[in-house]
């Protein structure tokens, strides 16, 4: 079974990621890793910060002659930003005079207050640091390795921008392979593939950052090639849409996940929503997949088709009302350099989460431990109990 764990501060030295149970045999190089790296720091609206940062990951453990060898894979980002930072953010204790005054004013929408009171720190900075969606570098690095391990499988991961503020794609992307939707969406600064809502939703992020604001929106990840059955409906942690909605809503500022129509489905009747169901060559054919690939917490068949809301972030460029906690006196909330819109690279960051999440539940149906012993167990797998 596949475990992972990340750590690194926003501003630290490096972010540094483990990924325990990949099996050996699979190949896998640092250029693969980087590839994932790079989409996820594209987008319209991000920050100064990304021209700094050239994210790559360093294997330090766990491959050999560019195979995995079943051990603990651990990798290393440096943060580019550090020599900005390593006054501020040094591990040892500096002089009093040498520190930095400490963030007292939380940012409404933040970690901030709930994070300061929680872990008793008078200073922000300790809460941000970690708090900060920096950290979801590592687990595209980490969900790169799980995309290549997929793939064996014939298993292919897509995403694309479904909205931003109020401008919202009208594309149809059913017909479409994912691997190509990403291809398409990649070209687009906002990872869409409607050129129409490209330039509202363009638009929309330039009036946000005008008026010191910032916009959220919505992505869908598309997953297709899964078999039948992965997850379970017999217990509630089995279930594969539970497994997947948790994964992506652990993603810094998402508000809400949905399958297929998603809430769209509770304003239709039965008959308009469920799958039908017409005979194909060996077995059942469907020509809708509203229910975004998943019945009774299993996969069916189809592509998952998995939507995520993300709020607008929260450091304002015009900071809302707040309370200064060290005088109790009302401020405007703490003002940080920050993204205006990171819908974009959230869509990369929900590929990534869909990788990792998937793992386990393929690993439970054809695990072992090796790629070989794998393709073994997925060859030998029998045919539909009708067939
Ligand atoms: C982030 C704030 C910004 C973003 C950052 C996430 O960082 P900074 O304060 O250094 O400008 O750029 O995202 C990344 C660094 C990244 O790699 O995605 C935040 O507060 O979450």
């Amino acid at each position: 079974m596949i475990r992972f764990l990340t750590a690194g501060e926003s501003h630290g030295k490096s972010l540094v990621g483990i990924l325990e149970g990949m099996p050996a045999g699979l190949e896998i190089s640092e250029e693969e890793i980087a590839r994932d790296l790079k989409r996820r720091q594209q987008g319209y609206g991000r920050s100064e910060r990304m021209k700094i940062e050239q994210d790559r990951a360093e294997i330090l453990s766990g491959v050999r002659y560019g195979v995995t060898l079943g051990s603990p894979i651990a990798l290393q980002i440096e943060n580019k930003d550090w020599p900005n930072w390593s006054s501020q953010m040094r591990a040892d204790a500096p002089p009093d005079s040498e520190r930095a005054a400490p963030l007292t004013s939380p940012r409404p929408g933040h970690a901030d207050y709930a994070g300061a009171i929680k872990y008793h720190h008078r200073d922000i900075r300790n809460v941000i640091e970690r708090s900060s969606a920096r950290e979801t570098a590592m687990r595209v690095a980490l969900g790169a390795i799980c995309r290549k391990f997929l793939r064996e499988f014939g298993i292919t991961v897509g995403s694309h921008v479904v909205r931003i503020g109020a401008a919202v794609s009208t594309q149809d992307v059913s017909a479409i392979a994912p691997e190509q939707i990403s291809q398409r969406a990649d070209q687009s600064p906002v990872h869409s593939l409607d050129k129409k809502a490209e330039r509202e939703m363009i638009g929309i992020i330039d009036e946000a950052k005008t008026q010191g604001d910032t916009v959220g929106g919505v992505f869908e990840v598309i997953v297709a090639g899964l078999p039948v059955g992965l997850g379970s409906y017999v217990h509630y942690d089995r279930r594969l849409d539970g497994i997947l909605a948790q994964a992506m809503m652990s993603i810094h500022a998402m508000k809400a996940v949905g399958f297929g129509l998603a809430e769209e489905t509770a304003q239709h009747f039965g008959s308009e929503v469920h799958d039908r169901m017409f005979p194909s060559s060996g077995g059942a054919e469907r020509r809708t997949n509203n229910a975004g690939g998943t019945e009774g917490g299993m996969s069916n068949g189809e592509p998952l088709r998995i939507r995520v809301a993300m709020k607008p972030l929260s450091t304002l460029g015009q900071p809302l009302e707040s309370v200064d906690m060290a005088t109790g006196e009302p401020v405007v909330a703490l003002r940080e350099r920050s993204d205006v819109c990171a819908v974009p690279a959230a869509a990369i960051i929900g590929e990534a989460m869909a990788m990792l999440a998937l793992m386990n539940p393929f690993l439970e149906k054809f695990g072992g431990d090796s790629i070989k012993e794998i393709k073994a167990h997925v060859v030998a797998a029998p045919p539909s109990p009708w067939a």
